[in-house]
């Protein structure tokens, strides 16, 4: 018989919290008191998925390991999502030591905003070199996009053949498109499926492990994005972020400078280039981008703050002052500069010497170039 008084556990469907009837400012709450067998949204997820409004940073659990372990028990496949943008922030050490003995296969999400004159095998080559460098040898390396489908056929059908029956657990830093892979999954594949989980352009949207069953005996586990400081979302306001996140096919800015100019991106990043130099910017199609002389720039950047000349992204930044000075050394073949998770710039090998600055603590690199 049942035991009415019995304590029901329940999970939010769009973000794996528990549900709670309690405190309206921690995770899983529900307005509506909550019985045996409700199946309800939490508040968040309900005002995420109907109004996308921006929410303050709700903590969650990113207890990773422990579900990796579980995963790697059941022999597991693990899908390793890596964003083709921000390529950078998708490199997670901690991550990538513990799943280096499973058997994983890597998702590369957001095809579309990639320029689709660059083949997806070029692709392919650069995630899998870059993964060769942290010892990962993927099962198979995939390129998809969740906005248009792209490819989700073949992926499901590798993925079937590579699970071999078990379970499937995706990993990956927030907002790499995990949760938003899974929805395309069901809509493709079971048109019942009416609960979708939530997704949204700010960090740490699912909360808890989410389970999908996928047949009688296995499931797919969603789990919770892994946020990496060095990256522009941990420091970017959320409500904002959705200006850096590219959201349409990325449009290559072009620049030939001539030596000693600086390019001003919103209140973001100003890079100052002494010598001449041709650069293609690959960022957000809503980022601003201002060309400025370089003995000039820090005025400029100044100035185009006070007048709202364009728009703010940082509130913190009032000033040049306000952003960290990186000073890179260019090779002299080409490569990539890249500010984590905003953008990277394409630069002719020169051997010259170049001075990025962006928010504080934001990392700024120097890879081999991705297309
Ligand atoms: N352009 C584009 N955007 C995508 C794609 N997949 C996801 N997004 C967007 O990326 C943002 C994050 O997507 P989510 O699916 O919530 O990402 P997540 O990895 O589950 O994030 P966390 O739960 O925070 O770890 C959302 O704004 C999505 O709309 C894609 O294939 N293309
Ligand atoms: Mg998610």
């Amino acid at each position: 018989m049942e035991n009415k008084n019995e304590f029901i556990k329940l999970y939010c469907p769009g973000c794996g919290a528990l549900l709670q009837n309690d405190d309206p400012l921690k995770s899983g709450f529900v307005p509506k008191k909550l019985e045996a067998k409700s199946n309800f949204l939490c508040q968040r997820c309900f005002r995420l998925q109907h109004y996308g409004e921006a929410y303050e940073d709700i903590h969650y659990s990113n207890d990773y390991q422990t579900i990796i372990s579980k995963a790697k028990q059941s022999d597991a496949l693990i899908v390793y999502v890596v964003d083709l943008f921000a390529f950078d922030c998708s490199i997670i050490n901690s991550l990538i030591t513990a799943i280096k003995d499973a058997r994983v296969a890597v998702i590369c999400s957001k095809r579309d905003v990639i320029p689709s004159s660059v083949k997806d095998e070029k692709l392919i080559n650069f995630v899998r070199y870059r993964l060769e460098e942290v010892d990962i040898k993927p099962l198979a390396i995939m390129v998809s996009s969740a906005v248009n489908n792209y490819n989700l056929d073949e992926i499901l059908e590798t993925c079937e053949e590579l699970r071999n029956g078990h379970d499937v657990y995706l990993f990956g830093a927030v907002s790499v498109g995990k949760s938003s892979l899974v929805n395309a999954f069901l809509k493709m594949y079971d048109n019942k499926t009416t609960e979708m989980i939530t997704t949204s352009p700010y960090p740490g949207t699912t909360l808890n492990v989410i389970r999908v069953p996928i047949d009688e005996k296995s499931y797919v586990y969603d789990t919770p994005g892994i946020m990496t400081e060095s990256s522009i979302f941990a420091h970017v306001d959320r409500k904002l972020l959705k200006y850096v996140l590219p959201r349409k096919e990325i449009k290559p800015r072009v620049f030939q400078l001539l030596g000693n100019q600086s390019l001003i991106v919103n209140n973001l990043a100003k890079i100052d280039v002494y010598d001449k130099a041709n650069l293609i910017i690959f960022m957000s199609n809503d980022l601003e981008i201002r060309r400025a002389k370089l003995e000039r720039s820090d005025t400029t950047f100044n100035n185009l703050i006070k007048n709202k000349q364009f728009k703010l992204l940082d509130r913190n930044v009032l000033s040049a002052d306000d952003l960290q000075e990186h000073n890179l050394d260019v090779p002299h073949q080409d490569c990539d500069i890249v500010i984590s998770g905003l953008l990277w710039i394409k630069i002719k090998g020169s051997g010259q010497k170049i001075c990025v600055r962006t928010l504080k603590g934001v990392d700024v690199v120097i890879r081999e170039c991705k297309i």
